[in-house]
């Protein structure tokens, strides 16, 4: 293994989220030398990079957490059933220092390019004053790491204070007393509205559509539950691994019709007070399928919206009309449409009042300029394939990735790509549909074993067959229509960037069937994975 700057290693992986934190404790496990590069300087990936006040996880705390070590479950209390960014991020950090990882890591390390080399079988990889060989190259960049601003006239002209939430500085912003914008009513900008809504002098909302926000219903873990859960750890970690979504949440099985219109409610009450996505996975099973039965629940959701905020103005604005439950990411919020009722509080409906242009001194609409001390750009991501897109990855005969995917990403099984060998993307588009650290460990775990059978047996090149990757590309593209509730206005087709192809970048069929057609290929010995052996197409 050469220094720092001239790495050559069997593993390169690049990010330090939560995804690649695993894969390197893998890698390293296994015995293999390996580096990580990180473009931060710390770790967490998500965790470290959206900062902002409210940041917090909407998967329970200890069902996002790393399961494979039962003393690091044992060692861990979650102070909150859902745990804020500052707990997050202080979680990753113990877990690399526990299992001694962070010596492998290589922070403040952008990656801009990396090549694959035929004639030696591995992969050139560069950044700015760095460059390293590696065997495998393992990109765990993230779905959501890539913030994404619009395009809108003078944004940059902006004197005030500026901040997207995925790009938020380590130094807290002070709100107090400040005259404040946030442009974006995602997950993020409905977590870090009610933050700040109370110590602002004013806060205007720049809605472009309204989203189905449900209670999170967060709480710190009592001193009882966290022995309950400590001491049941192997039971929880079995319902994980055969859970469909990743979640511990118990699916009623019910139908919206079956019940009448009094038990509807009395039901929808309940789901109501589960925490987090079991509004989902606990309410009726026809509630994402069938749009009488969403119909229902969204006009339950939309009466909580109208009890809650007392101006019937400002709650009709905050009640989607474009899409049924579920057809967009559903945020979880805590107290957020309260922070409407604040005589500080605002929201501009973009629909009707479009934004114009960003000046120097605040935000344009049809209806005039409105001053900003400081503007949070609570815009999204580049979902799925940006931050691949952006790694420079260029594969067999130079091909770069980014061209390979311009009609969108073609995977297998969202980890890999014929023409790209030895290069693997787990957590990358089409991988994941819920809990994503349960799915992208099942991918980090495939992509560990598949490297382990090289090794074992001498091949030096993997590459999957085109035909796995089109059956599964075609499958994800195909099954995505039937899901009737998703709206093609969302980042789930990458339409929120504007020129990006509208393709589905999740997994339709759960993980069920990743886990069904992982281990079929475990069984087959991976044939046809190794190039120049038998069943391979190359
Ligand atoms: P999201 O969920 O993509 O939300 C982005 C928000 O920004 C959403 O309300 C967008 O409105 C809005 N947006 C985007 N572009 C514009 C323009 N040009 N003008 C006004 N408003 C705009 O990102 P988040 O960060 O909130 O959440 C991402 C994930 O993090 C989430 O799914 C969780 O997994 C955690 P739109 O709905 O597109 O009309």
């Amino acid at each position: 293994m050469g220094s720092d700057q001239d790495a050559d290693v069997d593993i390169l992986i690049v990010g330090a989220g939560v995804t690649g934190i695993y894969q390197l404790y893998r890698a390293r496990e296994a015995g293999y030398s390996v580096q990580m590069v990180e473009a931060g300087s710390g770790v967490g990936g998500t965790w470290y990079w959206n900062r902002y006040p409210g940041a917090r996880y909407d998967s329970e705390s200890y069902t996002y957490g790393y399961l494979f070590s039962d003393k690091l479950f044992a060692e861990w209390d979650w102070a909150e059933h859902f745990a804020g960014q500052p707990e997050n991020e202080r979680y990753f950090n113990y877990v690399v220092d526990k299992f001694d990882l962070r010596r492998h890591i290589r922070f403040n390390t952008r990656v801009t390019s990396a090549d694959w080399d035929d004639s030696s079988a591995t992969w050139l990889v560069k950044a700015d004053g760095y460059s390293a060989r590696a065997r495998f190259l393992v990109a765990a960049t993230g779905v959501l790491s890539v913030p994404f601003f619009p395009d809108i006239p003078g944004r940059d002209s902006f004197r005030g204070e500026a901040y997207h939430t995925g790009l938020w500085p380590k130094t807290p912003v002070d709100f107090a007393g400040k005259r404040v914008a946030v442009v974006g009513t995602g997950s993020s900008g409905v977590q870090v509205i009610p933050m700040i809504a109370g110590e602002v002098a004013s806060l205007t909302v720049y809605q472009r559509t309204p989203n189905w926000a449900t209670p999170l219903n967060n709480r710190p873990i009592t001193p009882e539950e966290q022995a309950e859960l400590k001491a049941t750890f192997p039971a929880m970690r079995e319902t994980l691994a055969k859970s469909a979504s990743g979640f511990l949440h118990v699916p009623s099985g019910k139908s919206t019709f079956d019940d009448s219109p009094e038990e509807r409610q009395a039901f929808y009450e309940q789901v109501w007070r589960t925490t987090g996505f079991g509004k989902i996975i606990t309410n009726y099973r026809d509630m994402l399928l069938d749009p009488a039965a969403n119909a229902e629940w969204s006009k339950f959701v939309a009466d909580k919206i109208r009890a809650i905020v007392k101006d019937p103005a400002t709650a009709d604005k905050l009640i989607p009309a474009d899409h049924a439950y579920g057809g967009k990411r559903p945020p979880y919020v805590t107290d957020y449409y309260e922070a409407f009722n604040r005589p500080n509080v605002s929201v501009v409906d973009l629909s009707q009042t479009p934004v114009t242009a960003v000046t120097e001194t605040g935000i344009e609409t049809a209806e005039g300029l409105q001053e900003f001390d400081i503007i949070v750009w609570a815009t999204g991501f580049d979902f799925g394939t940006g931050a691949l897109n952006r790694l420079g990855v260029r594969g067999r005969d130079g091909l770069p990735l980014k061209e390979y995917w311009a009609d969108g990403p073609l995977t297998y099984l969202g980890i890999m790509a014929h023409h790209f060998p030895n290069f693997f993307f787990p957590g990358g588009p089409h991988g994941a549909a819920g809990n994503n650290p349960r799915y992208s460990g099942d991918q980090s775990d495939f992509t560990a074993g598949l490297i382990d059978y090289a090794r074992e047996h001498g091949h030096r090149v993997i590459e999957v067959p085109k035909a796995l990757e089109d059956e599964w590309t075609t499958t994800v593209n195909s099954q995505a229509v039937t899901l009737s509730s998703f709206n093609e206005k969302s980042y789930f087709y990458g339409t929120n960037v504007p020129g990006k192809a509208r393709r589905f970048l999740l997994n339709p069929l759960g993980r069920p069937k990743l886990l069904e057609l992982m281990e079929a290929a475990v069984k087959s010995n991976h044939a046809g994975f190794f190039p120049g052996s038998e069943g391979s197409d190359r």
